[in-house]
C-alpha cells in the first residue's frame, strides 16, 4: 500500500496529526499496536492550553470540548497559609486554559476520524520503520498473522516514550538528554465535586498537593510522595486525611471525599531527544520529550509539535517547499 504519511501511534499525537493532515487534504494511515478501548482507557492529561484549545478547533473536533469543557482564566497558589490567584487571562493577553480530560480528546478525534472513513489500524503488531534516511520510505507491520508494507512519503513517529520511532534513529545521530527528580506525585481520580472552581497549587510544610478537575462533579487531585512510596500502601482514607493536612481550612471545608476511581503514583522525569527528525522520520509528542505531569505541559507539547510538524507538512505538499 501506499500513503503520503505515516503516523505510528494512535495516541493524542497521532490522531490529531491525522486529523490536522487531513483537514489539508494531505494522505494518512495510523498504526496503533492496542485497541482503541485500550487507549481510551488510559487515565492522564486533564487541562488543555490555548495551543491545544486552537488546535481541537483547526481540526475541527472542537464542538463536544467547547460544550463540556470548563473554561479557567487563572489558577491559586497556597503558601504560608495564604491564596494567591494568578489571573492568566490578564497575564497573557486573553488566553485560558481548559479542564477537557484526555480521554475526551482522544474520543473526539477517535470519532471524526472514523466518521471520516480515514484508516487506522488497531492492533498492528511488530511495527518497523526502515529506509526514512531516502526519500521512499517504508513501514512494515503484521495484523492478524499477516505482514503488511506501506510506502510513504513520511513518517510520523507519534508513538509515544516507548515506541519504535526514537529506538530506531541512528545512535550516532541523536542526543538525549534526562533529569529524573526524587520524588512522585500519587493522584486520585474521583467523582467527587472539586474543592475550588480553580485549580490550587499547595506548597504546605507537610509537602506539595494539587487540587484539580476534570469537571464539576470529577476532581484529580495531587499529593507530592517519596519516590519509595508505593500505591497499594495509600487507602483512599490515608490520601483524604493526608490531603486535609495540606489544604487550607476553606479548602478543608469544601473537600469531598469518595472511592478512587484511579489512583497511581507517577515517577517525575525530564526527557528530552534532539533532534526530532531523522531524514523523512519526525518524532512528535512523547516520543521525543517527556516532561512531569506538574506542568500539565505533556499533552499541550505534544499538541505543539503535531502543530509545526502539521504546518511543515502542509507547506511541503501544497507549497511544493522542501525547506528544513
Ligand atoms: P502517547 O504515549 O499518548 O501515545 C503513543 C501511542 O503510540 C500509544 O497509543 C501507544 O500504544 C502507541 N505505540 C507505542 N509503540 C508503538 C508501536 N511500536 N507501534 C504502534 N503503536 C505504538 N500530560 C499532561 O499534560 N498533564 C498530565 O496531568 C499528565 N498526566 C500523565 C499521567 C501519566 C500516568 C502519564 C503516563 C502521562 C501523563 N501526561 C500528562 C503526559 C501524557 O498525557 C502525554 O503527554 C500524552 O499522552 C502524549 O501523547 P502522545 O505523544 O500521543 O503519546
Ligand atoms: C491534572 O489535572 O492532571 C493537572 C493539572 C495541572 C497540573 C498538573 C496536572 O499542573
Amino acid at each position: 500500500m501506499r500513503t503520503q504519511v505515516a503516523i505510528i501511534g494512535a495516541g493524542p499525537s497521532g490522531l490529531l496529526l491525522g486529523q490536522l493532515l487531513h483537514k489539508a487534504g494531505i494522505d494518512a494511515i495510523i498504526l496503533e499496536r492496542q485497541t482503541g478501548d485500550y487507549v481510551l482507557g488510559r487515565i492522564r492529561a486533564g487541562i488543555l492550553e490555548q495551543v491545544c484549545i486552537d488546535l481541537m478547533d483547526e481540526a475541527g473536533v472542537g464542538e463536544r470540548m467547547h460544550k463540556e469543557g470548563l473554561v479557567h482564566g487563572g489558577f491559586e497558589m497556597l503558601y504560608n497559609g495564604k491564596r494567591h490567584r494568578v489571573d492568566m487571562n490578564k497575564l497573557t493577553g486573553g488566553k485560558n486554559v481548559m479542564v477537557y480530560g484526555q480521554t475526551d480528546l482522544t474520543k473526539d478525534l477517535m470519532d471524526a476520524r472514523a466518521a471520516a472513513g480515514l484508516p487506522t489500524v488497531y492492533e498492528a503488531t511488530n511495527v518497523a520503520v526502515h529506509d526514512f534516511d531516502s526519500k521512499k520510505p517504508r513501514v512494515t507491520y503484521e495484523k492478524d498473522g499477516q505482514k503488511f508494507e506501506i510506502e510513504c512519503d513520511f513518517i510520523a513517529g507519534c508513538d509515544g516514550f516507548h515506541g519504535v520511532c526514537r529506538a530506531s534513529a541512528p545512535k550516532s545521530a541523536i542526543k538525549e538528554f534526562e533529569k529524573v527528580y526524587p520524588f512522585g506525585w500519587l493522584g486520585v481520580l474521583a467523582d467527587t465535586p472539586p474543592v475550588h472552581h480553580e485549580l490550587i497549587y499547595v506548597n504546605s510544610p507537610r509537602g506539595f498537593a494539587l487540587c484539580s478537575q476534570r469537571s464539576h462533579t470529577r476532581s484529580r487531585y495531587y499529593l507530592q510522595v517519596p519516590l519509595t512510596d508505593k500505591v497499594e500502601n495509600w487507602s483512599d482514607e490515608a490520601f483524604w486525611d493526608e490531603l486535609r493536612l495540606r489544604l487550607d481550612p476553606a479548602a478543608r471545608a469544601q473537600l469531598v471525599t469518595g472511592p478512587s476511581i484511579e489512583k497511581s503514583i507517577a515517577p517525575l522525569r525530564s526527557f528530552i531527544t534532539e533532534p526530532l527528525r531523522f531524514g523523512r522520520m519526525f518524532l512528535a509528542g512523547d516520543a521525543g520529550h517527556i516532561v512531569p505531569p506538574t506542568g500539565a505541559k505533556g499533552l499541550n507539547l505534544a499538541a505543539t509539535d503535531v502543530k509545526y510538524l502539521s504546518n511543515a507538512l502542509v507547506e511541503f505538499y501544497v507549497e511544493k517547499s522542501e525547506a528544513e
